[in-house]
């Protein structure tokens, strides 16, 4: 099945009781059983609800994996992937990652025994000289947050093999869509499914994706255990926004092309952040893994200032200064003060994250509206 047919029927099915060709909304937190024991694999809403059910089937079915995991957030399952390590464990990852995925493994895992190294990961010789025997997992952000860079996933997946470790592959810029990374020697994809997967900037959750069962038995044991499960509404939304999310991505990438060349031709504009450039450093790599370039752009202003770059955040009309990204409207970020400062400001720099970068998620508008609104906002 191809995946704009995937995307509206894989994994969901008519309700079996009244035939709702839309999965209801499971608002209950139990569920009667006949007798102890006796019930209809429902028992308790944590752990089993039948509108998360049929998501974690959508989501599986898109990735192409077996198993799926919904969360209350894209944190509540990084956090369940992490609790596969103990004190001791390392685990490899990109510097140049979402602030929150950085705070987490810091903050959280780092004062619990767990040791992160965080380099450069489009250069794998970065990533092999951190391998030792206590390597126990390598995290990929591709494309990262917010530089853009491209991370081959093959090529990782090789190194954590030989090294005997599992490859996590954060997908939410990318989304099934452009990328499968399980095809590409994933072990487990993450998502924040707040972001393109739900595509609306209307609900928080997010997702794991895999094909192993004895990781289902332990990622799933945590779910339940330590409970950031989502509510059956949220869940429903993203079924809802999976129904649109080929057609969202394609407007998404189209617009993204239209505006990294408008910004890459602007006299006033320095750097651009784009995969799709043909001179973006891992362009090839991009080409090879993704089946397009998506619509995250970050760039700088000549002469690389923070004041000019807050000056433009605040005449943007069209581009929306908020946290977040994936929705149908275009949004901007300045992630040195946003989604980016809980990264320190040493560490953001040795990554490449000026404190002039300005971050757009391009959304599905007339793209000659938008280049109008970065036009005026430029100057
Ligand atoms: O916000 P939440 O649903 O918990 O997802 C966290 C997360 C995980 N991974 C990536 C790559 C992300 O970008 C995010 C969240 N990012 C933002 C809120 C942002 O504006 O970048």
């Amino acid at each position: 099945m191809k995946f704009g047919t995937k995307a509206i029927h894989a994994g969901v099915h008519p309700d079996p009781t009244t035939g709702a060709i839309m999965t209801p909304i499971y608002q209950t937190s139990t569920y009667v059983q006949r007798s102890p024991g006796d019930h209809k694999g429902f028992e308790y809403s944590r752990t089993h609800n039948p509108t998360r059910t049929q998501l974690q089937n959508a989501l599986a079915a898109l990735d192409n994996g077996k198993h799926g995991l919904a969360f209350a957030s894209g944190m509540a399952a990084t956090d369940c992937v992490v609790k596969l390590l103990k004190p001791g464990d390392e685990v490899i990852s990109t510097n140049d990652l979402y602030g929150g995925s950085y705070r987490i493994f810091t903050k959280v895992y780092e004062p619990l025994g767990i040791k992160f190294h965080f380099v450069p990961m489009h250069d794998m010789a970065a990533v092999r000289e951190k391998v030792n025997e206590r390597t126990r997992m390598i995290w990929v952000e591709t494309p990262t947050n917010p530089l853009l860079n491209v991370i081959d996933i093959a090529a990782a997946s090789a190194v954590a093999k030989e090294a005997g470790a599992l490859l996590v592959v954060d997908n939410t810029f990318s989304t099934p869509y452009l990328q499968t990374p399980l095809e590409l020697g994933a072990d487990i994809v993450a998502y924040s499914l707040t972001k393109y997967m739900a595509g609306h900037s209307d609900t928080v959750m997010g997702a794991l994706v895999y094909n192993d069962d004895q990781l289902h038995e332990r990622l799933s044991f945590y779910q339940n255990a330590c409970g950031g499960t989502p509510g059956p509404q949220d869940c429903f939304l993203v079924l809802r926004g999976l129904k649109t999310l080929h057609i969202r991505m394609q407007r998404h990438c189209e617009n993204g092309r239209k505006i990294a060349e408008f910004l890459k031709a602007h006299p006033k504009v320095g750097k651009v952040y784009w995969p799709g450039f043909a001179d973006h450093p891992n362009h090839e790599v991009a080409a090879k893994q993704m089946n397009d370039f998506g619509g995250m752009i970050s760039f700088v202003l000549e002469g690389d200032r923070k004041e000019d770059a807050v000056a433009v955040l605040e005449k943007f009309e069209l581009f929306s200064l908020a946290e977040s990204l994936g929705g149908v409207e275009s949004l901007s970020g300045h992630p040195a003060t946003m989604t980016h400062a809980s990264i320190p400001a040493e560490e953001r720099r040795k990554a490449g994250l000026s404190d002039s970068l300005i971050r757009l998620s391009v959304g599905i508008e007339d793209a000659d509206d938008l280049i109008e609104d970065l036009r005026q906002a430029i100057g």
